[in-house]
Parts: structure tokens; C-alpha cells; sequence
């Protein structure tokens, strides 16, 4: 019965993905791919990263990045990853995603590297560390998808164009090496794909934004919810709804609508004639619904780092004996000797 189970599993497709341990996640990130996650899980087999070296392409003080790793592996298994189901590992336990990086670096080129967006808007960022890593993060992330065999993978749109090197670089590796990988596609949610600021909403809302206002953090209480929701930016007009020229009251019809399950014209209708006030509490408050039990969920497998090891532990085991066959393959592909095992 078991091993019948096992097969089914193995029929599959893989779903992975990924996020950075890189601060307290916002609800971009939640309602952008956590919220996918849950749904999609049980349909693929399903493999879930914390990408850990991924964060160190921009400043991290190392303590708070231990903290932050150990918040996120919790919050995803709050807001339902299943790690008996699916597989949940740190991505920097499981060396063989670098280790693709490197021989995917021998087929990238500087010139598309340097063309993504994120390396720009980066590098304009953190204009003192613009380092290597930063140029090379979408290799990477290509390394972590194509060792799975990945065939879904689920991403907020502004990851839409590191997607789309990787599925170059798979079938650059391919037409070069012979087929190896799976060429994998992107997965963006409707409605809630790209949150923006509430302070700028013509910025895409990010968990690394200076300023506090500008996010709700999934680990922000109901009253902060609020607060901040009433300070979001708005338009001049008083009417509700979604438009072009309205970006402040377009993004948090969209948030309500993703936190409700109502479409946006129901959320539209439901605001008919209302002021802004009262639309922003309600907005508020949805959101608040919905980030509560979470954040308390999350808190209390927090509290228990020992399940919490044992999960990362058994999820890098799992991910590495997927992993290394996919690795063994690519290095016998470019001529490489097979190592001895033992
Ligand atoms: P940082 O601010 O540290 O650069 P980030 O907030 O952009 O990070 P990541 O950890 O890089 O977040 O992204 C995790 C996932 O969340 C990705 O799939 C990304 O596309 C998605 N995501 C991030 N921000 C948003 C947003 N504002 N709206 C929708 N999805 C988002
Ligand atoms: N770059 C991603 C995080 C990430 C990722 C991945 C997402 C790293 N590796 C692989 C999907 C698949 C981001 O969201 N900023």
C-alpha cells in the first residue's frame, strides 16, 4: 500500500519554490505565492526552499538572518505547507544548488545578467554592494528550480523574468549537453500577483522597504493593521474603484478582494457610496482576519525549534537524494568524472 502510494507521488509533476529569509514577510508575499502554495501543494509533488544564500546578495547581519530563517520555515508551515507532504528544506543545506549555479554560470552571459530589473533596481539600491552574488541571483535561482525537474513554479510577477532565464538556460544546457531538464513554467495568481506599497503604490509592496509604513507584515497586530491601512496613500476623488489613474485605491480593492475570496467588482459594489474612511477600516480589518491566526500559528511553532530541526533536517535529506541525481546527471553530461561515493 505504501509503496503503491509512493508511485502515485512519483507520477507527479514538481511544483517548486522558493522565498528569502531576508526579513518578516508582508502580505505581497503571502497573498503573492504562500497563499498559491497551500493550494497547489497536494495536486504536484511539491518542494518548498528557504533561500537562504539568496539573501546574502544584499547585507545581512548573521544572527538576524538565523532568526529570520527560523520565522519563515515556521510561517510557511502556519499558513499550511505541509512538511510530511511536501518537501521543506534550507536551500544552503542541500550544497548541490550551488553547485549547478557554478556550471549554469559557464552557459550565462553578463549581458543578460545585467539587463534584469531586480539586478538594476538592486544595484541602485545598495549602490555600495553591488556585488557578484547580486548579478548572479537569477542563475542561482535557475540552479534551484532545474535540479527538481521542476515543471510548475509559482511566483509573484516581478520574479516573472528570472523565470523566464531559467527556462533559457535549461534549454541553452539542453541544446548544448543533450536533454537533461524539464523546461519549467511560471505559475502567477490573478488578482494578488503584485501588491504595491501603501505609501508609493506605484512600487511593488517589499518586506525590505525603509519604510514601515509602506508594508503590513504578516507579524503586525490588528491595530497596526489598521493604522497603517489608514495612512495608505490614496487618490484625490472619493469614488471606489478600480482604475489605471487610481493606483492607491486599485491596490487595496485588489488586497481586500485576494483577503475576501469577493471578486473586485464585488468589493466595488460593496464600497458603492462609501467614504474612504470607512472603506479603508473595513480593508483593515479583512486583512487583519486573515493575518491573525496565522501570525499565532506561527508563533507557536516557533516555540518548538527542536520539531523545527527535525523538519529542515529531513527535508534536506529528501531534497538532496532528488537533487544529486539530477546533479550526477548534468556533470557526467559536460564530461566531468563521477565521484566515488563513501
Ligand atoms: P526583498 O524585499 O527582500 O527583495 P521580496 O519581498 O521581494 O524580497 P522574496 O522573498 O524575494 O520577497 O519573494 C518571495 C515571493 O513573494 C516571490 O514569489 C515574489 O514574487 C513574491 N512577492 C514579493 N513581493 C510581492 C508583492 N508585492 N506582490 C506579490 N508577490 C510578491
Ligand atoms: N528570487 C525569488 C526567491 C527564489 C525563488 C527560487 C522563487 C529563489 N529561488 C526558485 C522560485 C523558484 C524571489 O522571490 N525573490
Amino acid at each position: 500500500m505504501i509503496s503503491e502510494q509512493k508511485e502515485n507521488i512519483e507520477q507527479k509533476k514538481v511544483l517548486f519554490s522558493a522565498i528569502q529569509p531576508s526579513g518578516i514577510l508582508t502580505i505581497g508575499n503571502y497573498l503573492g505565492a504562500l497563499s498559491n502554495f497551500k493550494e497547489l501543494q497536494s495536486d504536484y509533488k511539491s518542494i518548498f526552499s528557504l533561500a537562504d544564500l539568496h539573501t546574502l546578495t544584499v547585507k545581512q547581519e548573521p544572527s538576524v538572518l538565523r532568526k529570520n530563517t527560523y520565522e519563515l520555515a515556521a510561517l510557511y508551515i502556519a499558513c499550511g505547507i505541509n512538511p510530511e507532504e511536501s518537501v521543506l528544506f534550507v536551500q544552503s543545506h542541500v550544497p548541490a544548488h550551488a553547485e549547478l549555479c557554478w556550471i549554469l554560470n559557464t552557459i550565462s552571459y553578463p549581458g543578460e545578467l545585467s539587463r534584469m530589473t531586480q539586478f538594476k533596481d538592486k544595484s541602485s539600491k545598495h549602490e555600495d554592494n553591488i556585488n557578484m552574488g547580486l548579478m548572479d541571483y537569477p542563475v542561482l535561482m535557475a540552479a534551484d528550480i532545474l535540479l527538481y525537474q521542476t515543471e510548475l513554479v509559482p511566483i509573484g510577477a516581478d520574479q516573472k523574468q528570472h523565470l523566464e532565464l531559467s527556462r533559457d538556460l535549461a534549454i541553452r544546457f539542453n541544446n548544448r549537453y543533450g536533454e537533461t531538464f524539464k523546461i519549467p513554467d511560471g505559475y502567477i495568481s490573478g488578482t494578488a500577483a503584485r501588491v504595491m506599497s501603501l505609501a508609493e503604490p506605484s512600487k511593488k509592496m517589499s518586506k525590505s522597504d525603509s519604510n514601515l509604513n509602506a508594508f503590513i507584515s504578516m507579524d503586525d497586530d490588528k491595530d497596526t493593521i489598521i493604522r497603517k491601512f489608514k495612512r495608505a496613500v490614496t487618490d484625490s476623488d472619493n469614488k471606489i474603484i478600480c482604475s489605471p489613474d487610481k493606483p492607491g485605491i486599485s491596490n487595496l480593492l485588489t488586497i481586500y478582494s485576494a483577503v475576501t475570496g469577493l471578486s473586485v467588482e464585488q468589493a466595488e459594489k460593496e464600497f458603492d457610496g462609501k467614504q474612504y474612511s470607512d472603506f479603508k477600516l473595513r480593508v483593515g480589518e479583512a486583512v487583519a482576519d486573515t493575518v491573525e491566526p496565522i501570525r499565532t500559528e506561527k508563533n507557536r511553532i516557533l516555540s518548538d525549534k527542536d520539531y523545527l530541526d527535525s523538519v529542515l533536517s529531513e527535508g534536506a535529506q529528501r531534497a538532496s537524494a532528488l537533487a544529486y541525481k539530477t546533479l550526477n546527471k548534468v556533470y557526467r553530461k559536460v564530461g566531468l568524472l563521477q565521484r566515488k561515493r563513501g
